[in-house]
């Protein structure tokens, strides 16, 4: 057992709290990592917020994270200590139903403990005083030391710096991958995308790659604008600058409506006009965003009878195992940057602020330096 610094979330609504927690070894199949570096994602303070159905409590948040392999357990094969790793919060075991159907990028072999905050044996590696602490989303990243089963852990480059590439966990991944995995964007496609934090942002970046030839990106927070620009929005629009509803604008402007939309807010009444802003016939709109607990979206089924899809993604469709040393290394060579979207770095004692950064729109991406 040793000792970790860890940021725990008490109950929903509270402040993190930070502590020096057990962690207990690794058991066979799982892996101990050393926290080098951990983003903060809207999804953290989704969960924190109590709107998440899944949300346990005492739990260590945290899941965009970057680390080096400090003990394996029994049976591990294909991790050894030293390696740098990110952690996965859609594992990739090569073996189930989800990963073997070459459909998809779910992996089914752990996510009920996992959504329960335990570990796939039904128990956790976190306590405080004797009482046990919950894992999240397999992550729990915000914790100096954390443990994951070795399907829940990529192998990345050692070159890369894990302060970077941890955005590469969540938030860079998943906003490119939704383009170019999941709606497949095309050379000359018109596509819009809502919300312009990291996951908006990066889907900006995945159009971009793709050669969209209209990237129309919306927010409420003009300060995010500079930044989309920079990235290849061609137009940057604020819905309350206007007095009809945004579907409305945006087919104004694209003669009947985008190729392609993204809603990166989870917003359920955004979710809607995303998909409205569509084109009849083939328009496709894909939700990113994650809505709260008895949250539901709606549209008229006419929308869907003439041709729009709606459609949803999860780490931007990427298998992690597989795909996403690959996306390190193109970080590498240079196909895509990182570091616009570290807009504040921290110690884990100020990993509060990080949340009020994100919360007063500040903020694109903190990553807390343990
Ligand atoms: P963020 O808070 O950094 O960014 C959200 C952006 O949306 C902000 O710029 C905000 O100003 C803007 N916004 C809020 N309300 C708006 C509105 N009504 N109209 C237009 N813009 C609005 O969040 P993030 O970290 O980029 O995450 C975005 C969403 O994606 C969250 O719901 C998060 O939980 C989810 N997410 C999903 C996945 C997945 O795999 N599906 C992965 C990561 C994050
Ligand atoms: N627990 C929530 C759902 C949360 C959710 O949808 N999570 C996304 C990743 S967000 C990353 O920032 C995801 O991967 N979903 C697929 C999955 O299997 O969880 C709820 O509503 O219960
Ligand atoms: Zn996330």
């Amino acid at each position: 057992m040793i000792k970790s610094r860890a940021a725990v979330a008490w109950g929903p609504g509270k402040p993190l709290s930070i502590e020096v927690v057990d962690v207990m070894p690794p058991q066979a199949g799982e892996v101990l990592i050393r926290v080098v570096a951990s983003g903060v994602c809207h999804t953290d303070a989704f969960t924190l917020s109590g709107d998440d159905p899944e949300g346990n409590w005492p739990a260590i948040l945290g899941h965009e994270g970057g680390g080096i392999v400090e003990q394996v357990g029994e049976g591990v094969t294909n991790l050894q200590v030293g390696d740098h790793v990110i952690p996965l919060y859609t594992p990739e075991c090569g073996e189930c139903k989800f990963c073997t159907s070459g459909k998809t990028n779910l992996c089914g072999q752990i996510r009920e403990t996992q959504g329960k905050g335990l570990m796939p044996d039904g128990t956790t590696r976190f306590y405080k005083d004797g009482e046990p602490i919950y894992h999240y989303m397999g992550c729990s990243t915000f914790s100096e030391y954390t443990v994951l089963p070795e399907i829940s852990l990529a192998k990345v480059n050692k070159s890369a710096p894990l302060e970077e590439v941890c955005l590469l966990g969540c938030g860079v991944t998943t906003g490119m991958g939704a383009v170019l995995n999941t709606a497949k964007v095309a050379k000359g496609d018109t596509v819009a995308i809502f919300g312009l934090g990291g996951i908006g942002l990066s889907a900006i970046i995945g159009a971009t790659m793709a050669g969209a030839g209209r990237i129309i990106a919306i927010d409420v927070n003009e300060r995010k604008f500079e930044l989309a620009k920079k990235l290849g929005a061609t137009d940057c629009i604020n819905p309350k600058e206007y007095d009809k509803p945004i579907q409305e604008v945006i087919v104004e402007l694209t003669d009947g409506g985008v190729d392609y939309s993204f809603e990166c807010i989870g917003n359920v009444d955004v979710m809607r006009s995303a998909l409205e802003c569509c084109h009849k016939g083939w328009g496709e709109s894909v939700i990113i965003g994650v809505a709260g607990a008895g949250q539901e979206i709606s549209t008229r089924p006419f929308q869907l009878v003439t041709g729009r899809v709606w459609r949803g993604t999860a780490f931007g469709g990427v298998k992690g195992r597989t795909e996403l040393p690959g996306i390190v290394d193109d970080y590498l060579a240079g196909k895509f940057k990182l570091d616009d979207f570290i807009t504040h770095t921290m110690g884990l004692d100020d990993i509060n602020t990080a949340f009020d950064l994100m919360h007063s729109g500040e903020s694109i991406r903190s990553v807390i330096h343990f």
